[in-house]
C-alpha cells in the first residue's frame, strides 16, 4: 500500500507518474517533531523515527558508504565532488527513498527538489532525522509483504526504468585525454591487435570546437561521419559527452537561439546567468522549463544525424567553476589580503576564498529557472537540473529515433530521471574503497530506478595499479554499464597498458560470455520493476549473518557475486546462506565449481580468478565470446551450474523498441 502526505505546496518534480490522491491525517511510522530555537513551528520541523538495535536503513541511491546506511549524516544536494570518500555528504544524485527493514518494514520516499538531510543514527545511533530545509514536500510512505514487494511497489510508483541497447553492455573504453580522431584510432586497433572484444569508445570534451555543445573540431576530427561510420564497420559505437553550460560566443547558434528565445536560467537582474565551466563563460539552459528542454533536446540530432547512436550528460549537477559575482567580490578581497602579513585568520580566509570560488552553494541563490511562469531560484530545484537534461535528451530520442533505442547516461539525477537514462557513478578514484563503493551502490541505486548503471572501471582520479584494474574488472563483468574511464593526468589505464593484459582480456571475454545472462537479467529487472542487484538480506529477511554482508550481492534470481575488493589478497571470506555452486573461472574454457554448504567460508582467488557463486538449484546460460554484441552468438548458449536446472532467457533484437517479457522469453534446458 501507497499513501501520500503532502506538506505546504510543493515544487512538482514529476518523480512519480501516478497521481496518487493526499491522504488526509497523521504520517505513520515517524514523529514530526519540533527542534527549532524560533518560533516558526515550521522551520524547526523534524521527521523522526526511533530506530531499533537491529534495523535496517537501505536506500539514498548514489551515496558514500555501505549498503546498511545507519551511522552517518547524509545530504541530497547534487555535488560534483571528484574526491569524495568516506566523510563526504553529497555526491552526484538525490534518491531520497529509504526501506526500513526490521522491527517494523516500510519505505518512505520524501519527494523534494530541495536540500533535504537525513541523519541515519549518526547523532544518535537509534535515530533517523530527516530535515528538509523547508516544509513542502510530499512523502509517500509504502508498506508491503517483504523489502522486494515495496521496492517493487515504489518502482511501479515512478514508472519504467530506461531501456539501454544491447551494445551497451559490452565493453567501453575511455579516457578524458583522446584528443582527436588518430587517438581513437589507435584504441581501436590497440584492442583489435590482442582481440580484446569492445564495442564503444567514449569521446570527451576534446571532441568539441572548444568545449562548445553540439559543435566538431574539424582540425582533430575531420569527416568526422566517415571517422563514425569507420568505427562502426569494426563494430564500435562512439560515445560523445554533452556537457550542461552553453558557452557565450557571438556566431555560435546554440547560444544565439538561447539567448533569442529565453532558454537560458537568469540572473538576479533578469538577465541571462553568467557562470564559468570548460570554454570559460557560459549560460546554463533552464531545463526546467518545457520549451528548453525540446530545444536543447533536439540539438542531439547534430550528432545522431551523423551516426552517433549514445551519449553521457555531464557537469550537470552544474558544475559550476565560478560566477562573475563571485569571481570579483573574491578578487577584490584577495587584493585587500595582499597587502598583508597573513596570519593564521587571514591565511586559512584567503585559501579558502579560493577553494570556495567553484560549486559554492551560495551562487543557487542567484540564478533562477522559470517553472510554468513561476520564477524559482535554483537552490529550490538544485536537485532536479540534471534530471531535466536528462529528460530533455529522453523525450527528444523519443521525437527523433522512435524505434531504435539511444544509450543515454548521466552524472547527476534525481529519481524520474531513471526513465529517461542510466547514470554513471560520477568520478571516482583508483581506490581499493572505491571498488567496494561501486558494489555497495548497485542494489540502492536500483531501488531508486537506475537500472543501467556503473562506475568507472580501474577509477577515474588518481593513478591506477594493474592489480586493482583486474580485481575491479571482476566485479564489472556483471554491472550493466562497464566503462573503463580515467582523468587526464593519471596513469593510462587502457587494458593493453598492463602487463597482464591477458588476464584482463579474459575478463572482458567472460563478460561476453555472460552478456546473454546478463542482458537477459537487466530486461527482467526493468520490465517487471524489480532489482537486478539485491542484498543478500532481502531474500534471506530472517538470516541475521545475511542481514549483516556489505560485500555480496544478489544478481537476478541466479548468481551471488563476491568480488575480492582488498590489495594483495589471494581470497575473501564469503557467507553463504544456503548451500550454493562456487565458480572460479579463469577463462570461459578454465574454470572449476565446487558445491559448499551454507555458513561461513574463506574462498581463494588468485588475482586472475573470477569468483562467483550460482544458487541452489539454478544455472545460467554462459556463451562464448566475441569480438563485438553483434558477434554474440546466442544459438550455442550452455547452461553453467546445478544439474537438471532451466533458465529462462529473455532475448530480443537489442535494438528496438519492441521488448515483450511473453514473446521474448525462451527456455534453456541442458
Ligand atoms: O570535471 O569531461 O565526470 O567523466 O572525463 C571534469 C571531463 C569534467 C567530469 C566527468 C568525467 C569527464 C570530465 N568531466
Amino acid at each position: 500500500m501507497i499513501q501520500r502526505f503532502r506538506f505546504g505546496t510543493p515544487i512538482e518534480t514529476c518523480a512519480v507518474i501516478e497521481e496518487l490522491s493526499v491522504t488526509e491525517g497523521k504520517l505513520p511510522f515517524f514523529d514530526l517533531t519540533y527542534s527549532g530555537e524560533t518560533d516558526d513551528a515550521i522551520s524547526g520541523l523534524e521527521f523522526i523515527y526511533t530506530l531499533k538495535d537491529k534495523d535496517i536503513v537501505y536506500g539514498l541511491g548514489e551515496q558514500v558508504r555501505g549498503i546498511n546506511k545507519r551511522g552517518w549524516i547524509y545530504t541530497s544536494c547534487n555535488a560534483d565532488d571528484p574526491h569524495h570518500h568516506e566523510d563526504t555528504k553529497s555526491l552526484y544524485g538525490s534518491h531520497n527513498f529509504l526501506l526500513i527493514s526490521g522491527e517494523k518494514l516500510f519505505g518512505v520516499f520524501f519527494d523534494y527538489a530541495g536540500n533535504i538531510t537525513f541523519d541515519v543514527g549518526y547523532t544518535h545511533r537509534d535515530t533517523l532525522r530527516i530535515t528538509p530545509e523547508d516544509w513542502n514536500l510530499d512523502v509517500y510512505v509504502i508498506t508491503g509483504e517483504s523489502e522486494k514487494d515495496i521496492v517493487k511497489q515504489f518502482r511501479k510508483l515512478i514508472g519504467r526504468s530506461y531501456i539501454a541497447p544491447k551494445w551497451a553492455f559490452g565493453y567501453g573504453q575511455s579516457r578524458w585525454g583522446y584528443k582527436d580522431a588518430k587517438d581513437i584510432r589507435e584504441v581501436a586497433a590497440e584492442y583489435r591487435k590482442r582481440e580484446i572484444p569492445l564495442d564503444s569508445i567514449y569521446m570527451d570534451i576534446d571532441y568539441m570546437e572548444r568545449y562548445k555543445d553540439f559543435t566538431i573540431d574539424e582540425e582533430a576530427f575531420p569527416a568526422f561521419e566517415a571517422f563514425c561510420a569507420g568505427m562502426m564497420e569494426q563494430g564500435i559505437h562512439l560515445v560523445p559527452i554533452i556537457d550542461a553550460g552553453v558557452k557565450i560566443e557571438e556566431g555560435y547558434d546554440v547560444y544565439e537561439e538561447g539567448v533569442k528565445n529565453d532558454y537560458f536560467c537568469k540572473d538576479t537582474k533578469g538577465k541571462d546567468f553568467v557562470g564559468a565551466v570548460w570554454p570559460g563563460r557560459v549560460h546554463f539552459p533552464d531545463f526546467l522549463k518545457a520549451e528548453t528542454r525540446k530545444w536543447f533536446g533536439e540539438k542531439y540530432a547534430f550528432l545522431l544525424e551523423k551516426g552517433v547512436d549514445g551519449f553521457w550528460n555531464d557537469m550537470n549537477e552544474p558544475a559550476i567553476f565560478y560566477t562573475e559575482e563571485r569571481l570579483a567580490s573574491v578578487m577584490e578581497r584577495i587584493s585587500e589580503l595582499s597587502k598583508e602579513n597573513l596570519d593564521v585568520n587571514s591565511y586559512f580566509e584567503f585559501t579558502g576564498l579560493v577553494a570556495g570560488i567553484g560549486n559554492n552553494v551560495g551562487d543557487y541563490e542567484t540564478f533562477f529557472h522559470d517553472m510554468g511562469g513561476m520564477k524559482v531560484p535554483h537552490s529550490k530545484v538544485h536537485n532536479l537540473y540534471g534530471y531535466n537534461m536528462t529528460k530533455a535528451a529522453g523525450e527528444a530520442f523519443d521525437r527523433l529515433s522512435p524505434e531504435k533505442r539511444i544509450l543515454m547516461f548521466s552524472r547527476s539525477s534525481y529519481i524520474g530521471a531513471h526513465r529517461y537514462g542510466g547514470i554513471w557513478q560520477g568520478d571516482n578514484k583508483s581506490w581499493w574503497s572505491h571498488l567496494l563503493m561501486n558494489l555497495q551502490m548497485m542494489p540502492s541505486l536500483n531501488m531508486a530506478g537506475f537500472l543501467y548503471t556503473g562506475a568507472d572501471v580501474g577509477g577515474f582520479g588518481s593513478d591506477t595499479t594493474e592489480d586493482l584494474m583486474l580485481r575491479w574488472l571482476q566485479l564489472a563483468v556483471f554491472t550493466p554499464l562497464m566503462r573503463n574511464h580515467s582523468s587526464r593526468g593519471t596513469r593510462e589505464q587502457e587494458l593493453y597498458r598492463f602487463d597482464n593484459c591477458d588476464a584482463c582480456k579474459r575478463m572482458i571475454e567472460i563478460r561476453y560470455g555472460l552478456i546473454p545472462y546478463l542482458y537477459s537479467e537487466y530486461m527482467k529487472a526493468v520490465l517487471a520493476d524489480e532489482m537486478m542487484f539485491r542484498p543478500l538480506s532481502f531474500d534471506f529477511t530472517e538470516d541475521e549473518d545475511a542481514r549483516g554482508v556489505e560485500d555480496q550481492l544478489f544478481l537476478g534470481d541466479e548468481l551471488m557475486i563476491t568480488p575480492v575488493y582488498t590489495q594483495n589478497a589471494t581470497g575473501r571470506y564469503v557467507y553463504l546462506p544456503e548451500e550454493m555452486m562456487l565458480v572460479r573461472m579463469r577463462s570461459l574454457m578454465d574454470y572449476e565449481t565446487e558445491v559448499l554448504a551454507a555458513g561461513h567460508h574463506y574462498i581463494k582467488a588468485e588475482l586472475s580468478e573470477l569468483v562467483f557463486f550460482i544458487r541452489k538449484d539454478k544455472a545460467i546460460p554462459l556463451g562464448a565470446a566475441a569480438m563485438n554484441t553483434e558477434k554474440l552468438d546466442v544459438s550455442t548458449l550452455k547452461l553453467l551450474g546445478y544439474d537438471g536446472a532451466e533458465y529462462d532467457l529473455y532475448e530480443d533484437d537489442g535494438f528496438t523498441k519492441k521488448y515483450d517479457i511473453d514473446s521474448c522469453t525462451r527456455k534453456i534446458v541442458s
